[in-house]
């Protein structure tokens, strides 16, 4: 199947919209809310003192993140007192839209009838009881999602069964009339430490993402340099071929991989005059984020 073009996906925050497209800039999904490996913010999530998260919530933005992804999944908490608080809060610091990063449908729940805008639901996935339980949400909250094409028997390892799994999802989806350009789906980026191919594995599958479904793609962009030193050099790598093959909006630190993005939109004359590049540099230099002396 050849998709009719390639489709829009719109989210919003209370006060401003995001318009996710092949056709546009690439889009920047801030993704250090999340305690996954950080000390100090399990810590904050703890003692239910947030203000650091506002913090970095303002911080990523200056660094050129569109979307802000937010995950508060620590052990024995209140996931969806904890959730909703803190999109609670973040809706009242910033514009920008929220992607409810968990796997908990109770906590998605909660923060989805918090929310005014349309959010991101980060994720769903070809298990049968993911899809049961996620793509309700979606439908009646009005939401995007993003979805990964795996299965009950993991993450595949060949391009066409992430397709075939992408295709699923896009149809169950379809079932309950949610529109197939509310679906971004993840190409996953496997480390390349452990399998030489996984880079061009995630390529293809974004490639044909866009080619066949016409959909917008995502990554969690630092999976795939797990493990390999030098880390941010072969990240930076990886995200300029994708946004070539069709990465439309990376999850990112976009205080490592702010520029190497913003690089690629220049380098494929989707900057002009280079306006959004130097815009973030100028913030950035003005907040002491700037790697530049
Ligand atoms: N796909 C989708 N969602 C995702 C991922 C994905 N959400 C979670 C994750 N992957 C993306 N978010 C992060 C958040 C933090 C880190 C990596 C990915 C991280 N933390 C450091 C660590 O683990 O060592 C902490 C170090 C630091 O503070 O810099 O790297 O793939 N859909």
């Amino acid at each position: 199947m050849k998709a009719e073009g390639t489709m829009e996906t719109r989210v919003s925050g209370l006060r401003k919209e995001v318009i996710i497209s092949h056709n546009r800039q690439t889009i920047m999904i801030g993704e250090r809310i999340n305690p996954t490996g950080k000390k100090k913010l399990a810590q904050v999530l703890k003692s239910g003192d947030l203000r650091f998260i506002v913090e970095e919530a303002h911080a990523q933005i200056i660094e050129g993140a569109d979307i802000l992804d937010v995950n508060v999944g620590i052990p024995e908490i209140d996931e969806a007192a904890l959730l909703t608080e803190t999109i609670e809060l973040l809706m009242s610091e910033v514009d920008a839209p929220l992607c409810f990063d968990s796997v908990n449908p109770v906590a998605l729940e909660a923060a989805l009838k918090a929310y005014r805008g349309k959010p991101l639901i980060n994720s769903v996935s070809g298990e049968e009881k993911s899809m049961k339980t996620i793509l309700p949400l979606v439908k009646e909250y009005n939401t995007a999602v993003i979805a990964l094409p795996m299965d009950e028997k993991g993450i595949p390892q060949s391009t066409e069964k992430r397709m075939e799994i992408s295709y699923k999802i896009v149809e169950q989806a379809g079932l309950l009339g949610i529109p197939a350009e509310d679906i971004i789906i993840d190409c996953l980026a496997l480390s390349v430490a452990t399998d030489s191919k996984a880079g061009l594995v995630a390529l293809e599958t974004t490639r044909r993402i866009r080619d066949d479904l016409g959909l917008n793609v995502t990554v969690g962009a630092s999976n795939i340099s797990f493990g390999m030193p030098e880390r941010q050099v072969i990240d930076a790598g990886f995200l300029s071929l994708a946004v070539l093959s069709g990465l439309t909006c990376p999850i990112v630190d976009p205080g490592k991989m702010g520029p190497a993005i913003l690089a690629a939109d220049l380098l494929l004359g989707r900057d002009r005059y280079g306006s959004r590049y130097l815009k973030n540099h100028r913030l950035r230099k003005k907040s002491g984020k700037s790697t530049e002396v």
